[in-house]
């Protein structure tokens, strides 16, 4: 096993990245592996990026391999083990003279950034690369970017974990367990208010989902819109989207790809769908997952749905097609 790990980051001057950076090179996310960085940002910004390193020079890493920025992500993609592309323009801001609300407009503009980075990180980044995409429309991202790469052997995953410790988060308050004893928490479907967490298969304190909650009409009423809707709650309340959240969630994603998966649980994250579970191929969708001994990651496919979790789940599929159709000017 390599003892070091070369890691991109974009989006490295925004608010997640600087909840994320330091946590890659605390020796917890990779262990005892010495991590190399490679921060990413656009040329308007980049210079900030001097600053973010010398803070990280004066915190004490041992971990702490090379860090290097740069506007120029070919450049940056080579050899990468890891790339977090956090990077997007976000919604709200005005862009080319146009504010930017609809989330077809997002999608044309970050869709055209995924399709670049997608080519280098096929091109240049290791054969067995990570690809966790955390900028929205983060499936479609994805999608775009894998289809751009067209390497098989590199894992394309957009962000889901987030959605997955929301969700962790109410349960455990409804049944007073600990956030801990929540697990094979399943987030299906497009990171999107169309998402389906799936209580019926959590399993929470040893117990099934639909036998430690058996309230459906909470699961319906409360929880559902409670996890679906809490982006939108955090900025209400914070005045700005999730940021240190988002940075757990993604290191959360990193360790449980790094790490096997526990016999009895899983871990969310969307990936391209083989077919399972009736899903189109392609579509980048939120699916349980497992990282096996040997370090691959799987789709775990022994999850029964009920009627109602179907439904639902049909949606998000569905609006995870329209997305698709949207940027088929963009994929190859
Ligand atoms: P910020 O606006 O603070 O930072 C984004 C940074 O990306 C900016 O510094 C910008 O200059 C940079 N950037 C834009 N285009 C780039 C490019 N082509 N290459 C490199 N850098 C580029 O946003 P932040 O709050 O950090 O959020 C980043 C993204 O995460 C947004 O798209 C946001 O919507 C998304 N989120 C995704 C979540 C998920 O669970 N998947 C949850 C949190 C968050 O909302």
């Amino acid at each position: 096993m390599s003892l070091r790990v070369k890691v991109v980051v974009t989006g490295a001057a925004g608010q997640i990245a600087y909840s994320l950076i330091p946590r890659l090179v605390d020796g917890k996310t990779f262990g005892n592996k010495i991590v190399d960085l490679c921060l990413v940002e656009i040329p308007q910004v980049v210079s900030k990026l001097e600053g973010l390193v010398m803070e990280l020079e004066d915190s004490y890493f041992p971990h702490m391999g090379e860090v290097t920025y740069t506007d120029n992500f070919d450049e940056a993609s080579h050899d990468a083990d890891w790339f977090l592309l956090v990077g997007s323009i976000p919604r709200g801001i005005v862009y080319e003279g146009k504010k930017i609300e609809e989330r077809s407009d997002l999608l044309k503009i970050n869709g055209g950034i995924f399709v670049n980075q997608g080519k280098a990180i096929g091109e240049n980044g290791k054969d067995n690369a990570k690809i966790l995409v955390v900028g929205n429309p983060a499936n479609t991202n994805a999608l775009i970017g894998k289809n751009a790469a067209g390497k098989d052997s590199q894992l394309w995953m957009a962000m889901t974990m987030l959605d997955a410790s929301r969700a962790k988060s109410v349960i455990s308050k409804k049944t007073s367990t600990n956030v801990s004893e929540v697990k094979n928490m399943i987030i299906w479907g497009n990171h999107s208010p169309t998402m389906y967490p799936d209580v019926e298969n959590a399993v929470i304190n040893g117990k099934s989902g639909t036998e430690a909650i058996n309230d459906m009409t909470w699961v319906e009423n409360a929880f559902l819109p409670t996890v679906q809707q809490r982006g939108k709650s955090v900025i209400d309340a914070r005045g700005a989207s999730s940021a240190t959240s988002a940075a757990k969630a993604a290191l959360d994603t990193i360790i449980a790809c790094e790490n096997t998966t526990e016999a009895g649980d899983c871990f969310s994250a969307a990936i391209a769908s083989d077919g399972s579970y009736g899903v189109p191929e392609g579509l980048i969708c939120g699916y349980p997952l497992m990282t096996l001994e040997d370090g691959s990651v799987e789709i775990k496919r022994d999850i029964s749905l009920s009627d109602f979790a179907k439904e639902r789940f049909q949606l998000s599929i569905d609006e995870l097609s329209s997305e698709r159709e949207a940027v088929k000017h963009l994929m190859k």
